[in-house]
């Protein structure tokens, strides 16, 4: 006579709950090191945390970040900031870069966030802020797509997805092909950079702003 569920009672039934029960824990174990990554902060609290103005920078034209240092005068998270001294000239494209050049596996992180302060007075509208990782795989930048604006007097926070999304990683990072973007690039991260970028041109100038940018609160997670 059949059971009424033949196949608990067999051998091909102890073979079928056996496959489920590993895929079951394959599963679990999978979830367990997705979610056992430790979050990377930069509070710039005692020192720069690594973080400095890149060599390669330094000589041309429309690199303007001048010194970094930690300051107490502007704060998101703790009490204390990067400061970011800038030189904009106003009357061409410019930013200002600071890079953390060490190597990072990022594998299992599901995205990358910071901090920014513009000082009130400085021109609305004109500067903004985009993330950018270099990979040794490719030996390029991998950038964000879109800048986010800066709003004097207040801080902002650019965030960027380092995980498959909905809309996919190239509606957020400016890539060719998923094979050259970030998340087939995540164990190969070499250098992560914060760039200031003054949005002007010859036609469409703006003031020029020599000051600081303020960076707090870098979180990878
Ligand atoms: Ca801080």
């Amino acid at each position: 006579m059949d059971t009424p569920y033949p196949g608990k009672t067999g051998k091909r039934g102890f073979m079928k709950k056996t496959i489920v029960l590993g895929g079951f824990l394959s599963i679990m174990i999978a979830g367990t090191a997705w979610c056992s990554v430790s979050p990377i902060h930069f509070d710039f609290e005692s020192d720069t945390g690594g973080w400095a103005i890149p060599d390669w920078s330094l000589d041309q034209k429309d690199s303007v970040g001048k010194s970094v240092s930690i300051s107490g005068d502007k704060f998101s998270s703790g009490a204390s900031s990067l400061k970011l001294t800038c030189d904009f000239p106003g009357d061409y494209w410019a930013s200002a870069t600071v890079e953390y050049a060490k190597g990072l596996d990022l594998r299992g992180y599901k995205s990358i966030s910071a901090d920014v302060y513009l000082p009130k007075g400085v021109p609305d509208d004109l500067l903004a802020v985009k993330i950018i990782f270099t990979t040794n795989g490719l030996g390029q930048w991998i950038e964000m797509r879109d800048a986010l604006p800066l709003k004097p007097g207040k801080w902002v926070t650019v965030k960027a997805p380092l995980e498959a999304t909905p809309g996919g990683e190239l509606e957020h990072w400016r890539c060719r092909s998923n094979e050259r973007c970030i998340i087939a690039q995540l164990d190969k991260i070499i250098r992560v950079a914060i760039r200031i970028e003054y949005n002007v041109n010859s036609v469409h100038a703006g003031p020029p702003y020599k000051g600081d940018v303020y960076i707090d609160n870098v979180l990878i997670e």
